[in-house]
This record gives C-alpha cells, structure tokens and sequence, in this order.
C-alpha cells in the first residue's frame, strides 16, 4: 500500500483544526501509520522544502512551517497520495475546489493549512526525513474489507 506525509501546518494547529483535518483523512478511509507533533527546525524545514529554494516564496515558507508546532502523520492506503491531495486541495485556497481542506477552511496560499506529498519519489525522500522505520506502525482494520473491494 502507498504511503503519503502528511503536515498538519502551524496556522491550523493555532487555528484549532486538527481535529477537522485528522476527521477529514480519516472519514475517506485513509490508515494512520504515524502520528505526532514536533516543531519543525530550520533545517528540518530547509531540508524538507529544499526544492523551492531560490522561489521568491521560499524565506516566508520556511518561517511559516516553522513558526509553531505542527501534526505530522503517515497516511497509508491505495493510491494514498492522489487521495490526500485530492482531499487537500489545490495550493492557493482561493482555486481550491469547495469541498476540499483548503478551499474550506483556507484563505490565502501562504496559510494553506496543510501539506501532502505530491509523487511516490516526494513521499519516499519526505518520510523518513520526519519518522524512524520504528515510528511508522503496521496494523490491520477489520473495516478495510468495508474501504476495498
Ligand atoms: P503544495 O503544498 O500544494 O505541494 P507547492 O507548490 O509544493 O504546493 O508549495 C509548497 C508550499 O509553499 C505551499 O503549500 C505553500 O505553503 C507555499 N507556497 C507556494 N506558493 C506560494 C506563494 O506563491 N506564496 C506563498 N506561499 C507559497
Ligand atoms: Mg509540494
């Protein structure tokens, strides 16, 4: 099965949304492999957001994932990562589609709520820069014949 990180970012943590967000995962089916909250170091967030680097955006993004604790989590389950961004949205709120994480509770793309990985090559680099293999727990859902045919 795929596996997906999952950021729950500081303006919903300071907004009182984790739980909506963590409700959202886990209402479509999603399993949670590994959860917990950390605040993010500078070089954490160097590390993990390397690739927008040089992006005019870049200086603010990383005082932002940095500027108070988040909820990190490994999603788990079929086609993972496409269901995750589907649930999060598109980057900026204001394109976002109603019904999504970010259209719903979100205004401005430099408060999007929530980050996803985008690829099975992003998902494989982004996970372990956050948990030990150690952290990431596998347990089966009677429910999971109720999610999957
Ligand atoms: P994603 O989170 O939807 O994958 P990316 O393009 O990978 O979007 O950008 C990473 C993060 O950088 C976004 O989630 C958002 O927090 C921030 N970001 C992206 N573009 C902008 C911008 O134009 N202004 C401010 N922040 C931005
Ligand atoms: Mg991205």
């Amino acid at each position: 099965m795929e596996q997906t990180l999952v950021i729950i970012k500081p303006d919903a943590v300071q907004r009182g949304l984790i739980g909506e967000i963590i409700h959202r995962f886990e209402r479509r089916g999603l399993r949670i492999a590994a959860m917990k909250m950390i605040q993010i170091s500078p070089e954490l967030a160097e590390r993990h957001y390397a690739v927008h680097k040089g992006k005019p955006f870049y200086e603010g993004l990383i005082r932002y994932i940095t500027s108070s604790p988040v909820v990190v989590m490994v999603l788990e389950g079929n086609r993972a990562i496409e269901i995750v961004r589907n649930t999060m949205g598109a980057t900026d709120p204001a394109k976002a589609t109603p019904g999504t994480i970010r259209a719903d509770l979100g205004m401005d793309i430099g408060r999007n709520l929530v980050h996803g990985s985008d690829s099975p090559e992003t998902a494989a680099f982004e996970i372990p820069l956050f948990f030990s293999e150690e952290e990431i727990l596998s347990y089966s859902r009677e429910v999971d014949s109720w999610i999957y045919e």
